[in-house]
């Protein structure tokens, strides 16, 4: 899908108001500071950064619930500026790599990568399902509802009236499930979309998961592939400084794994690294956390252990 000389057009979103620790928004400035850029460029890519992305800010004080929803204005207008940029990067040829940030910008990154591929088919690497609807959230944190946006599930929300519902159950595969309230258990089962917990990838091993889970979305390889890679779907152990680490999750290789395999279909065209929290746990963990980051990050962009 992608022209020679590769080119990976990084977007960093220093991004938090779909959630309410303070921090995730220096995930991006950890990140580049880390040497992703350099590391990028020596796998072979042409690497575009435009800086950090500048989001006008709407304070709490201005920006007050809709209905269960929290600082719905502020998440609607960056992810609509998000989409924007994926957007024209994607047209250009070139591969988005958006740096989070909360999860609620995947609604912003993926939007953008349907506007030039309406064909994508979504990996979603995460412990938590992300698809809340304005009805079944608890938290009112819409990092916990991206995907019922993309989906067009649940309620209407004038706010978010700009998102196209244009992506399908059957295009969006789950990986490292294993904190999913029971509203989205039941949009799940209703729905039909697939999802492969932690209990699958116990039970199958990380290589046959992610063959059935590219064989559902993508069968015959042949569609582009979004990865949107949540830090929080690694063990805390592996990747402890992210706001809502749950136990029992995917170790050091399996992560990787995901990615390189995704890589190898030849078939990606956009990637999120998401809910990197610099601010959180001790000063060796963070270091070890955006490193991590860093490297599930090549292994998307084609590093190789030979
Ligand atoms: N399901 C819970 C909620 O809706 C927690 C969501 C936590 N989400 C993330 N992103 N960290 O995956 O609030
Ligand atoms: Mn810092
Ligand atoms: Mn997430
Ligand atoms: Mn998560």
């Amino acid at each position: 899908f992608l022209p020679n000389p590769k080119t990976v057009a990084i977007i960093g979103c220093p991004f938090s108001g779909g959630q309410s620790k303070v921090g995730v928004d220096e995930g991006p400035i950890h990140l580049v500071e880390a040497g992703l850029l350099q590391q990028l460029a020596e796998l072979g890519w042409q690497v575009s950064f435009d800086g950090h992305h500048q989001f006008e800010e709407i304070r709490t004080e201005d920006d007050p619930p809709i209905g269960k929803l929290k600082n719905p204005r502020f998440v609607s207008n960056v992810c609509k500026a998000v989409a924007h940029a994926v957007g024209e990067h994607a047209k250009k040829g070139h591969l988005p790599l958006t740096l989070g940030g909360d999860h609620s910008l995947a609604m912003g990154t993926i939007s953008g990568t349907l506007e030039k591929y309406s064909d994508a088919c979504v990996v979603w690497v995460d412990a938590h399902a992300d698809i809340n609807t304005a009805e079944t959230t608890d938290s009112g944190n819409i990092h916990g509802m991206p995907l019922s946006f993309l989906l067009g599930i649940g309620p209407k929300v004038d706010e978010f009236s700009w998102v196209k519902p244009l992506l399908k159950t059957h295009r969006l595969v789950y990986i490292g499930l294993r904190d999913v309230d029971q509203g989205e258990r039941r949009i799940l089962k209703e729905n039909g979309i697939k999802a492969f917990s932690m209990h699958e990838v116990d039970k199958y091993g990380i290589g046959r998961v992610v063959e059935m889970a590219l064989d559902h979305v993508n069968p015959g390889r042949k569609l582009p592939i979004h990865l949107s890679f949540d830090i929080d779907a690694l063990d805390p152990a592996v990747a402890p400084s992210t706001g809502t680490p749950v136990r029992g999750g995917l170790t050091f290789r399996e992560g990787h794994y995901i990615c390189e395999a995704v890589y190898e279909t030849g078939c990606l065209v956009a990637v999120d690294i998401m809910e990197v929290n610099p601010s959180l746990s001790d000063k060796e963990s963070v270091k070890q956390t955006v490193a991590v980051g860093c490297s599930i990050v090549r292994s998307a962009l084609g590093e190789t252990l030979l």
